[in-house]
């Protein structure tokens, strides 16, 4: 059995870029005493959400508040998965953060991302999660791309060496809201980790949405960050092909891909040092208030019951069909499985 997370984002008012707010905001502490009634295990935190307006505290501040975070998921009997700095959000980060032009808004990154770290050891995990939201251009010629790669390297050892034990997941997204990111698919982040001044400390976090926004099958993602030993959370989600993000349930759209997901997960033994399947999914906006958690209820039902049909699946009669070279066999199995038949 996987255990699972979700973040506090994930039940949201409602707002998407061509209409205001539609649902009252929950606050935190109700959120995730509704968590942990659904059956989640974990919860992940963007900076802010831990502690609010923490542009306005100085460290010791923020710490204190984190502290107090932490005595409510231990009452709630909650444990805490990552800590994101929200590095879109603010006027210091319109050009980006770590990739800014400007080294002022270079260090501003760098501070957001350093009281994460600190947030997150309050919060008593040892993962800060990077979503390199405007790490890249939406004009192309007006970051040097070379420079925008190694700046990103620089932030990433600067993290590293802020503090010994904290490990950095890269969430690459290859669009939205930049145009050309300089770290677009785990395959990029491998490159990242690699280059970086302790690539054991630096993996990845897979969202199948962003995996189908590049073109790819998040499946397939999951397998290569797994290959490398540097699978180390996911976003499942999903997403009707190239638009925009829609952090939809999990397999609604893609229900065969959504299963292959899920299926390397259990085959691979995912969660075996301690990882969280997370969901990172969206409510559509035309949910009312009183039904604001069924997606993330949907997601976590889908995703089980999709963990139940993996571990029966027939390896025998696959092996059949392949020594056959049967494929078309095997395919029709597998459609049977998902179809219940
Ligand atoms: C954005 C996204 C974020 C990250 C955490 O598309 O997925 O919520 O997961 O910052
Ligand atoms: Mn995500």
């Amino acid at each position: 059995m996987f255990k699972y997370s979700i973040g506090p984002w994930n039940v949201h008012e409602g707002a998407d870029a061509f209409g205001p707010e539609v649902r009252e905001t929950i606050p935190l502490e109700r959120k995730l005493r509704k968590f942990k009634e659904m059956g989640f295990d974990a919860v992940q935190f963007h900076d802010d959400d831990a502690v609010p307006d923490m542009n306005e505290l100085d460290a010791e501040q923020i710490k204190e508040q984190a502290r107090g975070v932490k005595e409510l998921l231990g009452d709630i009997g909650l444990a805490a998965e990552f800590v994101a700095p929200r590095l879109w959000m603010d006027a210091r980060t319109i050009d980006g953060g770590f990739t800014s032009n400007s080294e002022e808004e270079r260090e501003y990154a760098l501070w957001r991302s350093f009281r994460s770290v600190d947030i997150a050891k309050e919060l008593g995990c040892d993962k800060l999660v990077l979503w390199l939201a405007r790490e890249g251009t939406l004009c192309f010629e007006s970051k040097d791309p070379v420079r925008g790669v190694k700046r990103l390297i620089e932030a990433v050892n600067t993290i590293l060496e802020y503090d010994e034990d904290i490990k950095i997941l890269i969430e690459p997204k290859p669009n939205e809201p930049i145009d050309r990111s300089f770290c677009p698919t785990l395959g990029h982040v491998m490159g990242v980790s690699a280059a970086s001044c302790d690539p054991a400390r630096v993996g990845g976090l897979l969202e199948s949405a962003h995996a189908i926004l590049a073109g790819l099958d998040p499946a397939m993602e999951i397998a290569y960050a797994t290959a490398m030993g540097k699978l180390w959370s996911v976003h499942l989600n999903d997403q009707n092909g190239m638009k925009f993000d829609q952090d939809k349930s999990f397999g609604v759209e893609n229900l065969r891909q959504a299963f292959n997901q899920i299926k390397v997960l259990v085959e691979n033994d995912y969660g075996k040092n301690g990882e969280y399947i997370g969901l990172d999914v969206k409510a559509m906006r035309t949910q009312r208030l009183e039904d604001s958690y069924r997606h993330a209820a949907n997601s976590l039902r889908i995703a089980r019951l999709l963990e139940e049909k993996a571990r029966k699946f027939d390896y025998e009669y696959q092996r059949k069909c392949v020594s056959e070279r049967n494929y078309e066999a095997l395919e029709m199995y597998v459609m049977e499985l998902l179809m219940g038949v």
